[in-house]
C-alpha cells in the first residue's frame, strides 16, 4: 500500500496547489491534487499530473559534477560533495583575495518559490559581501503601477470573481498560468457573466470567452484611457464615488476628454472605435466588472504606465467599491510571514553592489569593478529564461569566470558550469509556501528522501557556510528549524488562521476582513488616480520601446500550457503536447507575404539574434504579431539560439523590469 503524503506544488504560479503524494519505498509513484485545498480543491494542470515523471526522472543529477570538457560542451565528471564545496570555497577565497567579494554574483529566481528554500542563499551571500542581484525578471512594473494608484490595497478574494456580471481577462492566458481562476470565471458565466478576453492574440483562453480584444501589443494603456473618454463623455462615472473616494479625477478629466477620444485610440490600438464604445460602456454599465490583470502587458517599456492607466479603470465607475467587481493583479501575501528572518540583511558588513538580473549579459561581458569573476546560480536557468541570450552565453563563456550551478537536471545553464551541484526536488525538502494568486499558505514536509545525493538549497548553503568559516549558529539550522523560526514570529496577517489545520500541512486561508479590498491602503486613503509622488502625476498614454522599432512583427515570448517557464522540459510528453517542436505562430497573410509554408524551418531575426522555429500558421494570431509560446532547452531546439536570443535587456519604465515582449522581429525562410 503506497503511503499518502501532502505537500505543495512548488512552481511560480498563481495557484500555489496542494498536492497528495503516493509514496511508495521511498519513491513518489503518483501525485494528485489535494481536494482539502480552499482554492484549488483537488485538480491539477497538465504540468504537474505526472510530478513524478520530474521528480524520478532519469536525468535527475545525482551526484556533483566537475567539468572535464570546454564551457557548454556538457562534459563533466562525477565528484563528490566534499570535493566540490573544497573547490568552490578555495576558488571563492582567491577571488575575494583579489577582487573583493563583490565579484561573486548570486543568481536565482523562481525554480521553487517556497520562501525558506527560495530565499536560502540571501543570508549566506550577504554575510560573503557578494554583489546583490535584483531580482525583477518577472513583473515589477505591474507591481509599481498598480502601487502608484492602490497602494497596499489588498486584491479581492479570486472567489469573488463568480460574483461579477461582467469579467475582463486583461493580458492573461488564464488557460495556462492561472487555471484554478477559471472555476469562478466559469461560475460567473453560468450567472450571466459575459466574459472578455484582451490579448495580443487568441490564446486557449480566448477560446472560453465571450469576446476577445486583440490591441496592438503595447497599446493597453490608450485602450483603458480611450475607455475612460466613453465613460467620462458619456456621463457612466459614479459621481459620488469619485468625490469621495479617488484623488484626481477632475485632473484626468480634462486629460482624456481632448487626448483620447475613440478615433484617436482606435489609431493607437488597432482596436475599432466602436468597439471601443461598445467595450467601454458595456463596462460603464455593470454592476460589478471584474478585471483580473496579467503581467503580460507590463513587460514592455511603457509597462507600469500601462498597469497604472488600467488600474484607474474600476476607480470611475466605482467597481473598487462593489463586491465582485475591482481588479485582481495579484494577491500580496508577503507581510503573512518576517521574511527577514530569512533574508538576514543584517548579515551586510555594507550594502554592496547591486546588478540587475535582466542586464546578466551586460553584468558578465561589460567592464564592471569589480568584474563578476564568479557566478553562483541557483534554482534559475538563465542561459534559458534571461533576455539577451547571446550576451548571457557570451558571459558564461569566459574562461575567467568561475561558474556554479546548483540544478535538479543539466539545463542550458548548468552546460556552462565549472561545478554543477545537484538539488532536491520539492517532495525531498521541508518549506513554507505562500500564494500571489490566492491567500493560502501552507507547511510542507518532505514526502520522500533525496534523490542520488541531491541536497536542498537550504544544506547546500549551510555545507558553504562552514567552508568559508562562517562561525553565525543561524547557518548550522536546518530547513525545518529555520521553518519553525519564521512561523514562531506572529503577524497581523496570520492572526486567526486555522493553526490546527495549518500545523497538520493542510493549506489554510489567511483571514481577510469581507471588506478589505474596498478600503483604500494608500497615502491618501483614496484611489490615487493623481498620484504627486510619481515623476508623472497622471496617467498618460506613453509609447513601448519597439514602437519605434523597424520589423514588421511584434513577438509575444509567451506561457504555454505544457511548461512554466524553462522548466518541464525534461518530460516527452509535455514537450509532444506543445506540438512536438519549438514553434512560431504566424497568421496566414504574413505567411503568404514571405512565401512561408505550415510546418518548414524559418529564422527569426533581429539585430540581437538568429532562431530557428518550426513554422505553425494559424489565424489565432492577428497580422503583425507573431508568437513563440514556452522556453524551450537548446537540445530541442531547431537550431542553436532560442527565444531568449530575440529578447532585449532593456528595462522597464518603473520597477527595472524585463521588456520581453518589447520585441520586433522579421521571419525568413530558414537557410
Ligand atoms: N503554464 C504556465 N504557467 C505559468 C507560467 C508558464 O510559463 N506556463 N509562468 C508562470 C510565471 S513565472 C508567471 S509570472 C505567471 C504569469 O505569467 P505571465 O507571463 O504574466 O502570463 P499571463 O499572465 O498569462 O500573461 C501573458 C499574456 O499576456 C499577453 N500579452 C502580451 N503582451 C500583451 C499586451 O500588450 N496586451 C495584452 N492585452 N496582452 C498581452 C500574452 O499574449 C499572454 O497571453 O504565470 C506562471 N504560470
Ligand atoms: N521568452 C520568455 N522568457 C521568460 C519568460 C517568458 O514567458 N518567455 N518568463 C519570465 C518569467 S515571468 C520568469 S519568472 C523567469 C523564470 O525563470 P527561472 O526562475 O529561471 O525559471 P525556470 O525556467 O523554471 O528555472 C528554474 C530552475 O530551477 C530548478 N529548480 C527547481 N527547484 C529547485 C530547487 O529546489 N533548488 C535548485 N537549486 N534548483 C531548483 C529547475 O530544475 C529549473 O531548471 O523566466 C522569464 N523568462
Ligand atoms: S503549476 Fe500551478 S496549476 Fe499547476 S499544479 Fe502547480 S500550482 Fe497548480
Ligand atoms: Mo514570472
Amino acid at each position: 500500500m503506497p503511503e499518502l503524503k501532502r505537500s505543495v506544488c512548488p512552481y511560480d504560479c498563481p495557484d500555489t496547489c496542494g498536492l497528495l503524494v503516493e509514496v511508495e519505498n521511498g519513491r513518489a509513484v503518483r501525485v494528485t491534487g489535494d481536494p482539502d485545498h480552499p482554492f484549488t480543491r483537488g485538480t491539477l494542470c497538465p504540468k504537474m499530473l505526472h510530478y513524478e515523471k520530474t521528480v524520478h526522472s532519469s536525468r535527475r543529477l545525482t551526484t556533483p559534477l566537475v567539468r572535464t570538457g570546454p564551457k557548454g560542451s556538457g562534459s563533466f565528471r562525477p565528484a563528490s560533495w566534499d570535493e566540490t564545496v573544497a573547490a568552490i570555497a578555495s576558488r571563492w577565497r582567491e577571488i575575494i583575495a583579489v577582487h573583493g567579494a563583490e565579484a561573486i554574483l548570486p543568481y536565482s529566481y523562481a525554480g521553487t518559490m517556497g520562501l525558506v528554500q527560495r530565499n536560502a542563499g540571501h543570508p549566506f551571500f550577504h554575510r560573503l559581501g557578494a554583489s546583490r542581484l535584483e531580482r525583477t525578471i518577472c513583473s515589477p512594473a505591474k507591481e509599481a503601477g498598480w502601487k502608484a494608484v492602490m497602494g497596499d490595497t489588498p486584491a479581492p478574494h479570486p472567489d469573488e470573481v463568480a460574483e461579477s456580471d461582467l469579467v475582463i481577462l486583461w493580458g492573461i492566458n488564464a488557460a495556462a498560468t492561472n487555471i484554478h481562476f477559471l472555476h469562478g470565471v466559469r461560475e460567473a458565466r453560468r450567472r450571466g457573466a459575459p466574459v472578455w478576453v484582451i490579448d495580443t492574440y487568441r490564446t486557449p483562453t480566448a477560446a472560453a470567452a465571450d469576446r476577445v480584444i486583440l490591441p496592438r501589443p503595447g497599446s493597453d494603456g490608450a485602450l483603458a484611457l480611450g475607455m475612460m473618454h466613453v465613460l467620462a463623455r458619456d456621463g457612466l462615472v459614479d459621481r459620488a464615488f469619485l468625490a469621495e473616494r479617488v484623488q484626481g479625477y477632475d485632473e484626468l478629466a480634462e486629460r482624456i476628454l481632448p487626448d483620447y477620444p475613440p478615433e484617436r485610440v482606435a489609431a493607437l490600438t488597432g482596436i475599432p472605435a466602436a468597439e471601443i464604445e461598445e467595450l467601454a460602456r458595456r463596462y460603464g454599465r455593470a454592476r460589478a466588472p471584474f478585471i483580473r490583470l496579467g503581467s503580460g502587458l507590463s513587460r514592455y517599456g511603457n509597462g507600469a504606465m500601462t498597469v497604472r492607466c488600467i488600474a484607474a479603470l474600476p476607480a470611475l465607475t466605482g467597481a473598487y467599491a462593489v463586491r465582485g467587481g475591482g481588479c485582481l493583479a495579484s494577491t500580496s501575501t508577503g507581510p503573512a510571514f518576517a521574511l527577514g528572518e530569512v533574508l538576514r540583511e543584517d548579515f551586510m558588513a555594507r550594502p554592496t553592489r547591486v546588478v540587475n538580473m535582466n542586464r546578466l549579459g551586460h553584468a558578465l561581458t561589460g567592464l564592471a569593478d569589480p568584474p563578476v569573476m564568479s557566478l553562483y546560480v541557483y534554482h534559475s536557468n538563465p542561459a534559458a529564461v534571461t533576455p539577451d541570450q547571446n550576451e548571457v552565453i557570451r558571459g558564461l563563456c569566459r574562461d575567467d569566470l568561475f561558474t556554479v550551478v546548483h540544478e535538479r537536471f543539466l539545463t542550458d545553464t548548468a552546460r556552462y558550469a565549472d561545478i554543477v551541484l545537484p538539488a532536491t526536488s520539492s517532495l525531498e525538502h521541508a518549506d513554507v509556501y505562500r500564494a500571489y494568486g490566492t491567500y493560502c499558505i501552507q507547511r510542507a514536509h518532505p514526502a520522500i528522501p533525496p534523490v542520488g545525493e541531491s541536497r536542498s538549497n537550504w544544506d547546500t548553503f549551510a555545507l558553504l557556510a562552514g567552508a568559508m568559516g562562517f562561525e553565525e549558529e543561524f547557518f548550522r539550522r536546518s530547513a525545518g528549524e529555520m521553518i519553525d523560526r519564521l512561523l514562531s514570529v506572529p503577524t497581523a496577517m496570520r492572526a486567526g488562521i486555522d493553526q490546527v489545520r495549518f500545523d497538520a500541512g493542510l493549506a489554510v486561508e489567511l483571514p481577510l476582513a469581507p471588506d478589505a479590498p474596498r478600503i483604500f491602503a494608500t497615502p491618501s486613503g483614496k484611489v490615487e488616480i493623481l498620484n504627486p509622488r510619481e515623476p508623472e502625476p497622471l496617467p498618460r498614454h506613453i509609447p513601448c520601446h519597439e514602437d519605434a522599432g523597424e520589423l514588421p512583427l511584434r513577438l509575444m515570448t509567451a506561457p504555454t500550457p505544457y511548461a512554466l517557464n524553462a522548466s518541464f522540459y525534461e518530460q516527452e510528453e509535455l514537450r509532444q503536447k506543445q506540438g512536438g517542436a519549438m514553434s512560431l505562430l504566424l497568421n496566414p497573410a504574413e505567411a503568404t507575404a514571405r512565401n512561408l509554408a505550415e510546418g518548414q524551418r524559418v529564422t527569426a531575426v533581429n539585430d540581437r539574434g538568429r532562431v530557428a522555429f518550426i513554422l505553425r500558421i494559424t489565424d489565432r494570431v492577428p497580422p503583425g504579431v507573431a508568437v513563440a509560446e514556452g522556453v524551450w532547452w537548446l537540445e530541442h531546439a531547431p537550431g542553436d539560439r532560442t527565444v531568449n536570443a530575440l529578447t532585449s535587456q532593456r528595462l522597464t519604465d518603473r520597477g527595472n523590469g524585463s521588456t520581453f515582449y518589447d520585441t520586433r522581429i522579421e521571419v525568413l525562410p530558414a537557410p
